[in-house]
């Protein structure tokens, strides 16, 4: 199987610059050496165009900062998912900031009628311009994607809904706005918080999102926040939630996901070198990345 990997040098979906650079700090951190010796074909198909605003104040439309280029810049990267899975290739998104979860759907639903979505994040991304406290739309990825929100972010490729709530399971969240939590009991959104991972335990967790998605979904795409993990061992990420995923659970996570053998795509995201410490935040993507793709010590 071919994976083709797809850089998005997006900043735009939040406010603290740097994270634009995450494809090259992950790329750096040797993501193509560490698949290719799983026997892999990588194909890196570069970086997609993001096209920077014009420097002014608050470039902001309904509480949505950047819309046009948010929007336009997950329309390209849309039509390279898009041909990647028509491919029937295996694509892997490098961000860039969360925004660009809408892009990777739109491309990617479009060819199943019952995608499931796994989000490994503290937050849910469940926000509107209207519910935002922030304007940024990287906080309303899954929301959109469910078809709430803006229309230029919520008819990217041309059709809505791209997934349905009942083919969600969140992962990790800790931090949830009051519009969110709202919208998770309106449409039965499956969501792990911090408080069940301690309870239950991520080996629990994952069996159950595993057992949960076979039955209802024709392929499963992985979103992974960097910010899911614990900012002690992920420090180069935007927004820091303490209290998160260990390394350890993160890496148990991925290999039981490799071993279900049910993840379709996958995007790793909001990974800024310029707030990391030596590139630990990259180096934590890749080695997860490694777990998921099928490292394994036997
Ligand atoms: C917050 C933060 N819920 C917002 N969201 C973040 O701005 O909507 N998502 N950081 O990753
Ligand atoms: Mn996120
Ligand atoms: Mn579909
Ligand atoms: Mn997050």
């Amino acid at each position: 199987k071919q994976l083709s990997i797809i850089g998005v040098p997006m900043d735009l979906g939040q406010m603290r610059r740097g994270v634009d650079m995450g494809p090259s700090a992950i790329r750096y951190a040797g993501i193509v050496e560490r698949l290719e010796n799983l026997k892999y074909t990588i194909e890196d198909l570069g970086d997609i165009d993001i096209k920077r605003p014009a420097q002014k104040d608050d470039n902001k439309l309904d509480n949505l900062r950047n819309l046009n280029e948010v929007a336009e810049g997950n329309h390209r990267l849309a039509e390279t998912v898009d041909e990647v899975v028509g491919k029937g290739d295996f694509p892997l998104v490098l961000g860039g900031d969360h925004s660009i979860a809408m892009g990777s759907l739109a491309g990617i639903a479009k060819h199943y009628d019952n995608l499931g979505v796994i989000w490994y994040d503290a937050h849910g991304d469940l926000n509107t311009g209207d519910s935002s406290p922030s304007g940024n739309i990287h906080g309303m990825p899954l929301a959109v994607s469910l078809g709430i929100g803006h229309e230029k972010l919520t008819n990217i490729l041309d059709y809505q809904p791209k997934i349905k709530p009942e083919n969600i399971v969140i992962i990790g969240a800790r931090s949830l706005d009051e519009g969110e939590r709202i919208l998770i009991k309106e449409k039965g959104i499956k969501v792990y918080t911090m408080h069940e991972v301690d309870r239950m335990g991520m080996s629990e967790v994952v069996e159950e999102t595993i057992e949960y998605l076979k039955e209802r979904t024709d392929g499963v795409h992985l979103s992974l926040d960097l910010d899911g993990l614990d900012p002690e061992e992920a420090p180069g990420v935007g927004t820091p939630v303490m209290g998160g995923l260990s390394y350890r659970e993160s890496h148990l996570a991925m290999e039981m996901l490799f071993q279900s053998k049910m993840i379709t795509s996958a995007e790793f995201v909001e990974v800024n070198p310029i707030l990391d410490e030596k590139n630990k935040t990259a180096n934590m993507a890749v080695g997860l990345m490694g777990s998921l793709f099928g490292e394994s010590l036997k």
